[in-house]
């Protein structure tokens, strides 16, 4: 069990005993600073056996207390961080694309891709290499700087990962950065996807942990850790984040942010999404989510990983210019753009193109 959000780390000194305040202003580069200290006295225990060093920046309490400040309050919070770290009026842009569509094993609740669930996925095998690479400069030639290819895995069996290795090369031949997400990686796969030039892996926690299993029983928050350890180990970024509007509390989504929060390197790409829900799959008909507990969603997770790329994932279609708007003031600085996400829609790429023009938005 992870615990970050339990006492059993208690001997690891909190951002509060550092001398910061728990609603202070942390600074990327205090945030070093901590980090550094922490592991110099050999203090940033963990709580757990996973080889994933954790350091105690921020306890769920803590994240919780952003989420009740007035919204303008955490609203100008966010955009003094993202300001001190980021350029606020650029976005960064991927693109997706489903090389390995359907007919998962696994029982994710909210996915359209498990084969056990009747949604409108078929299942199809993995795509040609050609026709990757075709999707790729379509993707640059849209101004999209990085390449995200998806997999409806549990994890890549070894003959899989042998053609995700080529297109992997062959797109980051093209001069695009290489994302993949393609489950669970066993031992020496991660070492694969770096030889091949992957950039990014996406493996998101999507939830607290104590939530976890109401969502997904094929696989534990363990298995999920043990990957983001494998692709840390060899020095590709990371990307990982979750899913918001689950039915999860609002304790359970500033748990997902401590668990990100307090990883010994945050991860580099965050992706909130909100639940985009299809029908057939569990968790169609949950009640649907304060557009604003979504926007305090994002700053909560630009405070609390100042660095950190903060993107504005799935469930864009369903959010008005005005809401993703405040996304951005929130410190939102990625997105994906292009028609489709894996299976289920995105914006237009003409009304994306329509809305950065509107808020003066360069791409990065
Ligand atoms: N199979 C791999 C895995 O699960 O890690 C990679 C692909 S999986 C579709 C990637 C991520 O998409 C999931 O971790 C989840 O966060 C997100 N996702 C899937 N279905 C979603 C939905 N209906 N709404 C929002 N996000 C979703
Ligand atoms: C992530 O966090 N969101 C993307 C990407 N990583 C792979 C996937 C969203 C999927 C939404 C449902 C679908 O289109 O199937
Ligand atoms: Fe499979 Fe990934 Fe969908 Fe889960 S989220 S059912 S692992 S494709």
């Amino acid at each position: 069990m992870l615990g970050l959000s339990t006492d059993s780390c208690a001997t690891t000194p909190s951002a509060t005993t550092l001398g910061t305040t728990a609603l202070g202003a942390i600074t990327l580069g205090t945030e070093a600073i901590i980090n550094t200290e922490n592991i110099k006295a050999g203090l940033n225990k963990s709580c757990h056996s996973h080889e994933e060093k954790t350091v105690n920046r921020w306890s769920v309490d803590e994240i919780v207390a952003l989420y009740e400040l007035p919204f303008s309050d955490l609203m100008y919070r966010a955009q003094t961080v993202h300001r001190e770290n980021f350029n606020p009026n650029a976005v960064q842009v991927s693109t997706l694309l489903s090389i390995k569509t359907g007919g998962c094993s696994e029982d994710c609740g909210y996915c359209p891709q498990a084969a056990r669930y009747h949604t409108e996925v078929e299942s199809e095998p993995l795509m040609a290499l050609d026709d990757v690479i075709a999707a790729a400069q379509e993707a640059k030639d849209n101004g999209a700087s990085r390449f995200c290819m998806g997999a409806a895995w549990r994890g890549p069996k070894q003959r899989d990962l042998e053609p995700v290795l080529k297109m992997i090369a062959e797109v980051k031949a093209m001069g695009l950065e290489t994302c993949a997400t393609l489950g669970m990686l066993k031992e020496g796969q991660a070492e694969q996807l770096k030889d091949a030039g992957l950039d990014y892996y996406n493996h998101n926690l999507d939830t607290a942990p104590e939530f976890y299993g109401e969502v997904i029983t094929t696989r534990t928050y363990q298995d999920r850790l043990e990957t983001l350890d494998r692709v840390r180990s060899v020095d590709i970024n990371v990307c990982s984040g979750g899913i918001i509007g689950m039915g999860e509390s609002r304790n359970q989504r500033a748990g997902l942010l401590a668990q990100l929060a307090n990883m010994e390197r945050p991860p580099e790409s965050v992706p909130i999404n909100l639940l985009t829900q299809v029908e057939g799959t569990p968790l169609h008909g949950t009640e649907e989510l304060d557009p604003l507990e979504f926007v305090r969603t994002i700053a909560a997770a630009r405070i609390t990983m100042p660095s950190s790329f903060v993107r504005l994932s799935a469930g864009r279609q369903s959010m008005s210019d005005g809401i993703q708007a405040m996304c951005f003031l929130a410190g939102a600085n990625s997105i994906f753009y292009g028609e489709k996400l894996l299976t289920t829609g995105n914006p237009e790429a003409d009304s994306d193109k329509k809305l950065f023009a509107k808020l003066g938005i360069n791409k990065i």
